[in-house]
C-alpha cells in the first residue's frame, strides 16, 4: 500500500512538472496554427466540429450492427461514431462473460443442434422492436445465416437473451424484420435445401424435395411481474409457424406497416428470373398447419390455394426492398428502382389476380402494380428513408456516388460524387414510420485510405457519416469497424432507450428472475455433497468472499458469484488463473461458474476489472489438493503480529480516520448544499443523490467492524475495515459532486 501511495506522488510530481514545461508550448497554438501543422482546411475542420462532443453532451443516436461471421452485435454513437461496446449474440464474448458463464452458456447451447457451443455467425442486418411502427427501444433481433439461428437482445442492459435454433432450415437469410407491433419475428431460408436434414439428389430431386421458407416467430413482450423495469420478452417457439415454399433463392425483406400491415414484402428468385415477393402472414394463419419436426408448418399446397403468397415479376435483380414510411410504396434497390404502390399489390393479392406461375406460385401483374420507376445508375446497392416528404437515397455501387430522389414525384434531387464505393445504407429512425434527416451512413466495400494505418492483408471495415441537414450533402466522418464485415445498421434517438443501471440484487440476467444462488453479505458458505462443490460468494470493493476455498482433485466445483455493489458502473471481473474460469459480474448480477478441479495446485483467483484503486486485493486462492492428500502436522491457527507490526497498523489505522474525518467534511458540504437547492426537485439529481446515499449505507458495517476491532486493539482489522469504509466513502463523494455539478448546472439554465 505504502509503495502505491509513493507511486502516485512521483507521477503527480512529474506531471506538474511536465505541464510547466508544455504550457508555454501550448499557449502559442491556435486554430489556425494547428489547421496549418495538420494540413487542414475549413471543410476538415467544419466536419470535425459537427462531430466532435463536448463535454456533458452525448450522442443524439444509438446505433446497432451486426459484424458478420464474428457474430457480435456493434454499439455506436451518432454522431460521433464512437463504438461503445460489443455484444456476444452468436459467439461467445469473453469481456462480459457470455459464454463463459453457466447461464449465458445455456443461452447459447440451447440454440443449437446437439447442446454445443457454437462460435461465430453470420449476422447483417437487424431489426429494432417497434409500438405502432415506432422504435421502442426496447429489443433487437438478429438471424445468423450461417448456422439458421435468431436472438434476441434486451435494449435495458445490452445483453443476449434468447438464441433459437430454426428446426427446419438449415441456411437462413442473415436479416430480420418485425411487424409494427412485434406481433412476429420473420426470418426466412436463404439458399433452398431439403429440410430437417433430410438428403435429396440434386440433379433429379431439386423441384420436389429442396425448399424455402418463411418463418414467423411469435413474439410476447410479457410483463415484467417483477416490476424490475427489466424487459422480459420472449419467443415462443410453440406458437411461430413457417410457411412452405418451392425452391427460391430468398432475400432481404420488409414488413408493411399501417395500411400495409400483414404483408410481407421480399426478394426471390430461380434461375435468373427475379422477383418480389408479397406474404400475407396474416391470412395464412386461418389455414390448417402440420407439424414437422415438432414445428407447425403450412404446406405450400394450401399456401397456393389460398392466394397468401405471390410473385411479382422485376426485369432486373435487386439488392434490397424496402417499405417507405407511409407503406404507401415499397421500392426495390436495383439499377432501376421499382415503387410499388402498397394498395393495388394488396387488392390483387386479395383478388388473386394472377397471370401464370413458377414452380406452382402464382405471378401477379407487374405493370398493374407499379407506381413508377427512375434509373440510378450502375449497380445499386440500398435504399434510405429521409424524414422530409418522400426523399429516399440510394447507393450506387460502380458509379461511386448516392442519389437522392422523391418516390412520388419520381424526381431526381441531388447526387453526390463519393470517393469510395458505397454499400449499405441508415438513416437514424430510418426503417420505421419517423425516419430522421440529419445523418445518412454508408458502408465502404473498398477500404484503401491514405489517411488509414495499414493493418495488413485484412483490412476494417469503413462506415461513413453523410451529413445530410442541409441540401448538399458532406461526407463528415470515416469510422472503422474492427472485428467486423460490415452491412446495415439500425439507429434510434437515444432518449428511447432506457438503459438500467444495477440489477434487483442476486438477479440471473438471461432470465430476469432472482437468481436461487443469489448471496448477500455475511451467507456466503462453501457447501460440499460427495465430490460436488457449492461456493456461494460475493463480490464488493475490495473483496472477494470466500478468500480461500479448498476442493479435491476431480471434484466438480461451481463458484455462485452476486456483485454485491449498487454503484453505477461498478463491475467486478472474475477469473481462476490457468483454470479457463472466467465471469462478470454487473453490480446485482448473479452468475454461477463451474468448473472440473482436474489438476491439484494452488489457483490465485482475482477480480479482472480495474474496479478502484483497491482492486488489487480482491483476490483469493483456490486450493486443489492431490487425490488422497492426508494434511500432516499440526494446525498453525493464526499468525501473530509483532509488536512492531501491530504498532505500524495501528499508525496506518489513525492516518486512516483523519483522511475519513476529511472526506466526512466534504460529503456533509455538498449535501448541505443539494438539501438548501431542492435537489428531489430535479429527477436525475435525485437519482445519483439516492446512489451516492446508498453507498454510505452500505458502509455501516464496515465502520461498526473497524470500531469494534479498534476499540479490541485489533489494528490490522482494523485498519483494513477502515480502508473498506473510506473506500465507500470517496464513491459518495465523488458522485455527490457530479449530482452538486449537474444541480448548479440545472439551476443556472
Ligand atoms: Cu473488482
Amino acid at each position: 500500500m505504502k509503495h502505491f501511495f509513493k507511486a502516485l506522488t512521483v507521477a503527480l510530481v512529474s506531471l506538474l512538472l511536465m505541464f510547466v514545461v508544455m504550457s508555454d508550448a501550448m499557449a502559442q497554438q491556435t486554430l489556425a496554427s494547428v489547421k496549418k501543422t495538420r494540413g487542414l482546411n475549413d471543410e476538415d475542420v467544419l466536419a470535425a466540429a459537427k462531430t466532435f462532443m463536448p463535454r456533458g453532451g452525448r450522442d443524439e443516436y444509438f446505433a446497432f450492427v451486426g459484424s458478420g461471421n464474428s457474430g457480435t452485435m456493434i454499439v455506436y454513437g451518432l454522431p460521433s461514431m464512437r463504438i461503445y461496446k460489443y455484444v456476444g449474440v452468436f459467439s461467445p464474448e469473453p469481456w462480459q462473460g457470455y459464454g463463459f458463464d453457466d447461464e449465458s452458456t445455456l443461452v447459447i447451447k440451447k440454440g443449437s443442434l446437439d447442446n454445443t457451443l457454437l462460435k461465430y455467425g453470420d449476422i447483417r442486418f437487424p431489426a429494432l422492436s417497434e409500438t405502432d411502427g415506432k422504435y421502442d427501444g426496447k429489443y433487437l433481433f438478429y438471424s445468423d445465416g450461417a448456422n439458421s439461428r435468431i436472438a434476441l437482445l434486451g435494449l435495458d442492459d445490452f445483453e443476449t437473451k434468447q438464441v433459437l435454433m430454426h428446426p427446419l432450415f438449415i441456411n437462413a437469410y442473415p436479416g430480420v424484420a418485425v411487424s409494427q407491433n412485434n406481433e412476429f419475428v420473420f426470418q426466412s431460408s436463404e439458399y433452398p435445401t431439403p429440410w430437417d436434414h433430410r438428403e435429396a439428389d440434386v440433379a433429379t430431386e431439386y423441384e420436389t424435395k429442396f425448399k424455402s421458407g418463411i418463418t414467423a416467430w411469435k413474439f410476447e413482450d410479457t410483463d415484467d411481474a417483477a416490476g424490475t423495469g427489466h424487459h422480459v420478452g420472449r419467443m415462443i417457439k410453440e406458437e411461430s409457424f413457417t410457411i412452405e415454399l418451392p425452391p427460391f433463392t430468398l432475400g432481404y425483406f420488409d414488413a408493411g406497416r399501417l395500411a400495409g400491415h400483414g404483408l410481407l414484402v421480399g426478394l426471390a428468385s430461380y434461375q435468373n428470373q427475379h422477383f418480389v415477393y408479397v406474404y400475407d402472414y396474416l391470412k395464412v394463419q386461418t389455414l390448417k398447419k402440420q407439424s414437422v419436426n415438432e414445428f407447425e408448418v403450412i404446406p405450400f399446397t394450401d399456401a397456393r390455394q389460398a392466394g397468401v403468397f405471390a410473385l411479382i415479376p422485376i426485369e432486373q435483380s435487386a439488392m434490397s426492398v424496402k417499405v417507405d414510411p407511409t407503406s404507401k410504396y415499397f421500392i426495390t434497390a436495383s439499377n432501376t428502382a421499382y415503387v410499388f404502390d402498397f394498395e393495388k399489390v394488396k387488392a390483387a393479392l386479395d383478388q388473386q389476380a394472377f397471370s401464370g406461375d413458377v414452380l406452382g406460385v402464382p405471378k401477379l401483374i407487374t405493370t398493374d402494380l407499379l407506381y413508377g420507376q427512375v434509373e440510378l445508375g450502375n449497380k445499386v446497392v440500398d435504399l434510405a428513408f429521409d424524414f422530409r416528404e418522400n426523399m429516399v437515397y440510394s447507393s450506387v455501387y460502380n458509379d461511386k456516388k448516392l442519389v437522392r430522389w422523391n418516390y412520388e414525384t419520381l424526381a431526381l434531387d441531388e447526387t453526390f460524387d463519393l470517393s469510395f464505393k458505397p454499400g449499405h445504407l441508415m438513416t437514424p429512425q430510418g426503417n420505421s414510420v419517423e425516419p430522421h434527416s440529419n445523418y445518412l451512413t454508408v458502408v465502404d466495400k473498398e477500404g484503401l485510405y491514405d489517411n488509414m494505418l495499414n493493418t495488413g492483408p485484412t483490412r476494417p471495415s469503413y462506415n461513413h457519416l453523410i451529413d445530410i441537414s442541409s441540401d448538399k450533402m458532406r461526407d463528415i466522418y470515416t469510422m472503422t469497424i474492427p472485428q467486423a464485415n460490415m452491412y446495415g445498421s439500425v439507429s434510434v434517438l437515444r432518449t428511447t432507450i432506457k438503459p438500467i443501471i444495477r440489477y434487483p440484487l442476486g438477479t440471473n440476467t438471461r432470465t430476469g428472475e432472482i437468481s436461487r444462488f443469489k448471496t448477500v453479505a455475511g451467507q456466503e458458505k462453501i457447501e460440499r455433497e460427495g465430490n460436488r462443490v457449492h461456493i456461494f460468494g460475493t463480490l464488493i470493493r475490495s473483496h472477494i468472499t470466500p478468500e480461500i476455498v479448498e476442493v479435491e482433485e476431480g471434484d466438480i466445483v461451481t463458484f455462485h458469484l452476486t456483485n454485491l455493489e449498487r454503484a453505477e458502473d461498478e463491475t467486478h471481473g472474475f477469473t481462476v488463473s490457468t483454470y479457463g474460469v472466467h465471469g462478470s459480474f454487473e453490480p446485482g448480477k448473479t452468475a454461477s461458474l463451474t468448473f472440473t478441479a482436474d489438476r491439484s495446485g494452488v489457483f490465485p483467483y482475482y477480480c479482472t476489472e480495474f474496479c478502484s484503486a483497491l482492486h488489487l486485493e480482491m483476490e483469493g486462492i483456490l486450493l486443489v489438493r492431490p487425490k488422497g492428500y492426508v494434511a500432516s502436522g499440526e494446525d498453525i491457527g493464526e499468525i501473530e503480529l509483532t509488536q512492531e507490526q501491530l504498532a505500524e497498523y495501528k499508525k496506518n489505522y489513525e492516518d486512516k480516520i483523519v483522511v475519513i474525518n476529511e472526506t466526512q467534511d466534504v460529503i456533509n458540504s455538498v449535501v448541505t448544499y443539494l438539501k438548501e437547492n431542492d435537489y428531489q426537485k430535479y429527477p436525475y439529481v435525485e437519482a445519483l443523490v439516492v446512489d451516492a446515499l446508498d453507498q454510505l449505507e452500505l458502509a455501516k458495517t464496515s465502520k461498526a467492524n473497524y470500531e469494534r476491532y479498534a476499540a479490541e486493539g485489533k489494528w490490522k482489522d482494523a485498519f483494513l475495515w477502515a480502508e473498506q469504509y473510506w473506500q465507500y466513502q470517496v464513491k459518495t463523494a465523488d458522485v455527490g459532486l457530479r449530482a452538486k455539478k449537474l444541480l448548479s448546472e440545472q439551476i443556472s439554465m
